[in-house]
């Protein structure tokens, strides 16, 4: 009996100590992790329950990605001034960090976006102050009444192109006036007045509403055009059919004059983006495209905007692209430029881009336009699944 005891009390004791070395490796090794584990988790609550961008929460991030402005700080620091002796920047960049974490709390103003990023100067240009960029990308953003997407976008796209080390700059290409919206034409807008000013070498076309999440989804052009909203978070991060080109797109200007741009003619919802991607095979080009890994994108929840409604004519309309890719677009787009602002985290272009009948003609009533062919398409090179066709 003694015995037994004695050896129950061995083992007691060597559980015991073996309990104490733990315990003192992971106080040792991971007190400093765990601590901060809980004090993000902590920070996070603080966010969610605020709802507003708190000087902590700022730098938080948790399991779903990093802080977008991590890092940045030392860049300012890095500072040498603009010598003619500055090295290329290497081919990746050493500030990419991969996910990055997403949120969009109320209390965020664009005189907070402008602190957050004091390398950007007017007009929302920037280039790495430490190294030459291998790149030199331009971002178009078509917008109507969407300020309040336009602040988080900026919020997160400035430093997602300062990690990526890129020369770049932001165009909000402003449709005046109360007619229907029309992003593919606005586009072209934003090619010419983009070009006009720097010879970029790759134009972002940016819904304004799509937040990147990832930083290796690098805002550069391939050899095709490519198409980087690919994993949208409102279709469960998958393509939501093969052929789709909504969203994000990039292009370089030699792929956007070989399909002679987008077209003008899609006025309201719907289908521009798909003619988009049927004039990329019609330009002898391929859709490129990242993993879905990194295409990752979270979409600012909204409603169909006033004035951007459904297009009834888009189908007929896409049906006609291999007829009608040359006959409009780059060639023929007409627009009157009303305003050219260099604010200091984007130049912001307010254009009259007229409507169906020209530039200064009266708008042609809604019910011509309504009216669509009463024959079917014979050919739809784009067309969606049906799924997305009901939905609208
Ligand atoms: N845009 C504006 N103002 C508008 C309309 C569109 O700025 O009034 C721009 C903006 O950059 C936007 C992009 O055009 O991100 C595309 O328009 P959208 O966001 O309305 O299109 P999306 O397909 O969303 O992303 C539509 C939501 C509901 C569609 C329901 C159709 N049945
Ligand atoms: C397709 C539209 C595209 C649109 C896509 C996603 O059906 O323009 O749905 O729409 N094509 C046509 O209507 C021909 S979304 O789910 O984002 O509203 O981009």
């Amino acid at each position: 009996m003694a015995t037994w005891l004695q050896s129950k009390w061995r083992y007691l004791f060597m559980f015991l100590g073996v309990q104490l070395v733990v315990m003192a490796l992971l106080s040792r090794e991971g007190y400093h992790k765990r601590v901060s584990y809980f004090i993000r988790i902590f920070r996070k609550l603080e966010t969610t329950a605020t709802g507003t961008f708190g000087a902590g929460s700022l730098h938080a991030s948790n399991h779903t990605g990093g802080d977008v402005y991590a890092n940045l700080s030392l860049l300012a620091k890095a500072h040498h001034g603009r010598g003619e002796e500055m090295p290329y920047c290497p081919k990746t960049s050493p500030l990419i960090g991969g996910p990055i974490h997403v949120i969009f709390p109320s209390g965020l103003t664009l005189a907070q976006v402008v602190r957050k990023n004091p390398l950007v100067v007017r007009g929302g240009r920037y280039r790495p102050p430490d190294c030459e960029a291998r790149h030199r990308t331009a971002i178009i953003i078509p917008h109507r009444n969407r300020e309040h997407h336009l602040k988080f976008l900026l919020y997160y796209l400035h430093p997602f192109l300062q990690r990526q080390q890129l020369n770049y700059g932001i165009y909000v290409i402003h449709q005046a006036g109360n007619y229907t919206f029309n992003r593919a034409k606005l586009m072209n807008v934003g090619f010419r007045e983009a070009m006009r000013e720097e010879d970029w070498d790759c134009l972002f076309f940016h819904d304004v509403d799509l937040i990147p999440e990832d930083d290796r989804n690098t805002y550069m052009c391939d050899a095709n055009p490519k198409h980087t909203a690919i994993a949208m978070d409102k279709f469960g991060y998958k393509l939501p059919y093969k052929m789709y080109f909504g969203g994000v797109s990039a292009l370089s200007p030699l792929h956007y004059l070989k399909m002679n741009g987008f077209p003008n003619n899609y006025w309201g919802w719907g289908g521009e983006d798909d003619d988009i991607g049927v004039r990329v095979s019609l330009g002898g080009m391929f859709i490129s495209r990242p993993s879905v890994k990194v295409g990752r994108y979270k979409m600012i929840k909204h409603k169909l905007d006033k004035g951007n409604d459904v297009n009834p004519r888009r189908f007929n309309m896409l049906a006609k692209t291999r007829q009608t890719w040359k006959l409009d677009g780059m060639n023929t787009v007409e627009y009157e430029v009303l305003s050219r602002d260099y604010f200091p985290l984007y130049t912001n272009i307010t254009v009259h881009i007229g409507t169906e009948a020209g530039l200064h003609a009266t708008a042609p009533s809604p019910k011509s336009l309504a009216k669509a062919p009463a024959k079917p398409p014979v050919e739809a090179p784009a067309k969606p699944p049906t799924k997305l066709q009901q939905k609208h």
